[in-house]
C-alpha cells in the first residue's frame, strides 16, 4: 500500500507541474480592450507589455474589415510596405506564437489602415528561467508552493479515495 501511495504522489506531482509551468507563457490580447483596430493606441499598448519567448499574441478583430499581416522588417514597417510579407491571417481571431527573441512587425492588410497607425512592433525577450524546459528543478521549486501544492494534495487524496473503493 505504501508503495502504491508513493507512486500516486509522484503522478500527482507530475500532473500538478504541467499546467503550472504552462501558466508562465502569457497571452497578450493585442490592443487591450480596443482589440486589433484603428482606434487602438498600439504603440502605448505594446510598451505596456513584456513579451517573452513562448508567449502568444492574440489579435481580435472584425473579419473582413481587418486582417493581420506580418512584415519582413523595420523598413517595411516604417513605410507600410506590403510587397514583402511573411504571413497573413484573416479569421477574426489570429494567434501568433513568439518562438524566438527579437523584433517582429505586424500590420493590417486593409488599404490605408497601416498608414492610420494600425501596426504593431513587438520585441520578444528570452524566456524566463522558470519557463525554460531545461530548468526542471527551478520550475519545481516555484510549482511546489501555493496553488500547485493544493492541487497536489487534492489529486493525491482523490487517488487514495479511488484506491479504497
Ligand atoms: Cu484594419
Amino acid at each position: 500500500m505504501d508503495f502504491v501511495y508513493g507512486r500516486v504522489v509522484m503522478l500527482a506531482i507530475f500532473v500538478a507541474l504541467g499546467p503550472t509551468r504552462e501558466a508562465f507563457a502569457a497571452k497578450h490580447e493585442v490592443g487591450g480592450s480596443q482589440g486589433w483596430d484603428v482606434t487602438a493606441n498600439l504603440g502605448s499598448w505594446a510598451s505596456s507589455q513584456t513579451f517573452r519567448v513562448g508567449d502568444q499574441l492574440v489579435f481580435k478583430y472584425a473579419p473582413g474589415l481587418h486582417s493581420v499581416v506580418e512584415l519582413a522588417g523595420e523598413k517595411e514597417y516604417k513605410n507600410c510596405d506590403m510587397s514583402n510579407t511573411l504571413n497573413s491571417m484573416n479569421g477574426g481571431t489570429s494567434m501568433v506564437r513568439l518562438d524566438k527573441p527579437g523584433y517582429r512587425y505586424f500590420t493590417c492588410g486593409t488599404l490605408g489602415h497601416c498608414a492610420e497607425g494600425m501596426k504593431l512592433k513587438v520585441n520578444t525577450l528570452p524566456a524566463n528561467e522558470s519557463s525554460s524546459s531545461t530548468s526542471v528543478s527551478t520550475s519545481f521549486a516555484s510549482a511546489a508552493s501555493g496553488f500547485a501544492s493544493f492541487v497536489m494534495v487534492i489529486i493525491s487524496m482523490s487517488f487514495m479515495l479511488i484506491g479504497m473503493i
